[in-house]
């Protein structure tokens, strides 16, 4: 963090660009998720196998100013979702509880048209339309997935607390209560059995 003279005016070290939600500057991280690190997220294992294992299906960049577990920080972060399916099902993010409940996000849609699939404690599952200008606030107590139903990128904003923490596990064992299917080229939420 730069010394910051009393009265003086300066420059930020991070711009965000509103076209497409990408991130400049210091504090970054980029992740790209490939489809081989996904082996629990798509129902059809079949078109799983039949499908490069290299493909990427999405990218996560986050500028952290401050250090993750920290209390009272936030995160800010962008995430691009490729267009594409595996069978029947969209490409889609993990998808993840936070590890503290009681620590809320807010997305926002730039770019593209998706879904935002989210959970309670009960399984009890249901989806918000995401598109650019959508604004989303996700209580700390439910799971949350996004899904990219159009046939171009979907890119979204996050902003989420520095102590939240990500628990991955639970959907990993268990996955959501329901499916985000394209049947008859819609798309439709089919619970699981
Ligand atoms: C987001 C997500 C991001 C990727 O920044 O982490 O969209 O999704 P997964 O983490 O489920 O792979 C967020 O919700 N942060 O809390
Ligand atoms: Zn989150």
């Amino acid at each position: 963090m730069n010394i910051i003279n009393h009265l003086s005016i300066i420059d930020t070290a991070n711009t965000i660009d509103y076209s497409n939600g990408e991130i400049k500057g210091e504090s970054l991280i980029n992740a790209t998720k490939y489809l081989k690190e996904l082996p629990n997220i798509f129902e059809d294992q079949q078109s799983f196998e039949n499908t490069d294992p290299n493909k990427i299906i999405y990218e996560v960049q986050a500028f952290l100013p401050v250090k993750e577990g920290l209390e009272g920080g936030l995160f800010f972060g962008k995430t691009i979702i490729y267009p594409g399916k595996i069978g029947d099902e969209y490409f889609m993010t993990k998808g993840h509880f936070h590890e503290k409940p009681d620590r809320g996000e807010f997305y926002w849609g730039i770019q593209g048209e998706g879904i935002l699939l989210l959970m309670d404690k009960n399984r009890n599952t249901w989806a918000e339309k995401m598109y650019p200008g959508s604004l989303h606030y996700i209580n700390g107590h439910i799971a949350h997935r996004t899904i990219n139903i159009g046939e171009s990128i979907l890119s979204f904003g996050a902003c989420w607390p520095s102590d939240a923490g990500h628990n991955y596990q639970e959907i990993m064992d268990n996955g959501f209560s329901a499916r985000l299917k394209e049947i008859k080229g819609k798309p439709q939420l089919i619970p699981v059995r």
